[in-house]
């Protein structure tokens, strides 16, 4: 898989084992779940922007699995998503891949499996892992980088207002390890520490807040960002990225996690703790929790008209009392939808209607979307390949097709991607 290279001769740059274990969030607190090379996260994989890699993938699961890189714009026989045309890994096998990474910036690898109605399998286990594209040119201005990873555990049906189902979850951690446990993040006064988070979580949206500090967004989805907004909350639904730098000026001892404290008690934060300090990490909420992407925009309209505009409606269908809504893209669920095909080089303005009274993060694979609005409020200059389109609202994003290849769109809402919230774009001959 991938196309043979001489490096394909020798040993690989990386190897990622999927396999059962049983993995200790903390005391008591054990879940039994499929993770890359044993550990949650998975080991971070660290490439350069345009230096091929070869990275060997053995499957021990009884199931097939595959491993989607999340953000890299790269050949659907190595993306990882058995809609475009990428392979399964059968049970008991391994594959070898060679890509060359690009874009550079904040990046991730998990499974692309469907969970349809198993709680164990897909996004709902443990993996997933950073993947960190250096440029070739890093300004690196920052005095130590921390990594946090996000992830709901032990999830289980409930009955929404409505009747239908949703997942829930009893425990959350960070890297992990739930609040707590684990061990902290030791910094020092004046440091300036760039963070890298990712959200891993299968369906929630978080909040990330650290009393006392701002975060100033370099990065989001690994992308620069036109303006370095300082805010008090980050939030991050499920497979969004963000890096943010931090200047270290409030010596204590601090509780890095969930703004919400319901989430915190749930074990949704790590520590961050200054040299010389000690006591119990301070948590705290802010009065008010708000997002806006345009304000890491450039705030004026966009500058390019789009060559094709292509609406998609996002609704769904009540199947009844106990039953997962059915997720529809222009009233078709997966593998019904259907698309306009993309035709090179031209700008496509997506536009997603959200007509559910769910927020959707919805992702494009292999390419990412410029935000042109937001509740019909312009911006421009920020690039995701993850956007919450909040219940009840319109955003729209331009694609420029720049990748030939069947590439996936979808909410990364594992149960909604599960019941139809999918499809797949191709490229015109
Ligand atoms: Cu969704």
């Amino acid at each position: 898989m991938g196309r043979p290279s001489l490096a394909d001769a020798g040993a690989p740059d990386y190897r990622i084992e999927i396999a059962e274990t049983e993995w200790e969030l903390g005391p008591k607190k054990k879940v039994r779940t499929a993770v890359y090379s044993g550990k949650i996260p998975g080991q971070l994989i660290r490439l350069t922007e345009g230096k091929p890699v070869t990275i060997e993938i053995v499957n021990r699961l009884d199931r097939a699995e595959i491993v989607h890189w999340h953000g890299q714009w790269i050949p659907v026989d190595v993306d990882g998503s058995i809609e475009e045309g990428s392979p399964m890994i059968a049970a008991g096998t391994s594959a070898r891949i060679t890509f060359t990474p690009r874009p550079s910036g904040l990046h991730w690898y998990h499974t692309h499996a469907m969970a349809d109605r198993n709680l164990k399998h897909g996004l709902y286990t443990g993996q997933s892992g950073l993947l960190l594209v250096e440029a070739k040119e890093n300004p690196g201005r920052y005095d130590r980088e921390g990594f946090v990873v996000l992830h709901d555990w032990l999830p289980y049906y409930s009955a929404s207002d409505d009747g239908s189902m949703m997942v829930k979850y009893n425990t959350a951690s960070v890297n992990g390890r739930i609040l707590g446990q684990g061990d902290p993040i030791r910094v020092r006064e004046g440091e300036r520490a760039l963070f890298h988070i990712l959200n891993a979580s299968a369906t929630e949206i978080h909040w990330l807040t650290l009393p006392g500090h701002a975060f100033e967004v370099q990065a989001l989805d690994g992308r620069p960002v036109a303006t370095r907004t300082k805010v008090e909350a980050l939030r991050l639904g499920p497979a969004e990225r963000v890096s943010a730098l931090v200047t270290m000026s409030a010596p204590g001892v601090w509780v890095f996690g969930e703004a919400r404290e319901d989430f915190r008690r749930a074990g949704m934060g790590t520590v961050i703790e200054y040299a010389g300090q000690s006591g119990k990490p301070q948590a705290s909420s802010p009065a008010k929790l708000e997002w806006d992407y345009r304000a890491f925009g450039e705030g004026v309209p966009a500058s390019s008209k789009p060559d094709v505009t292509i609406p998609m409606v996002f609704t769904s269908r009540f199947q009844g009392h106990g039953a997962l809504d059915k997720w529809m893209i222009n009233d078709k669920s997966y593998p019904e939808t259907s698309l306009p095909s993309l035709q090179s080089g031209l700008r496509h303005r997506l536009v997603f209607d959200n007509h559910s009274t769910d927020d959707h993060p919805v992702h494009i694979h292999r390419h990412a979307f410029e935000l042109i609005s937001i509740h019909g409020m312009a911006t421009r200059g920020v690039y995701k390949d993850v956007v919450v389109v909040e219940a009840g609202t319109r955003v729209e994003a331009d694609l420029v097709a720049n990748n030939p290849g069947n590439t996936l769109f979808h909410c990364h809402q594992q149960d909604h991607m599960d019941s139809g919230f999918m499809a797949l774009f191709r490229y015109a001959s």
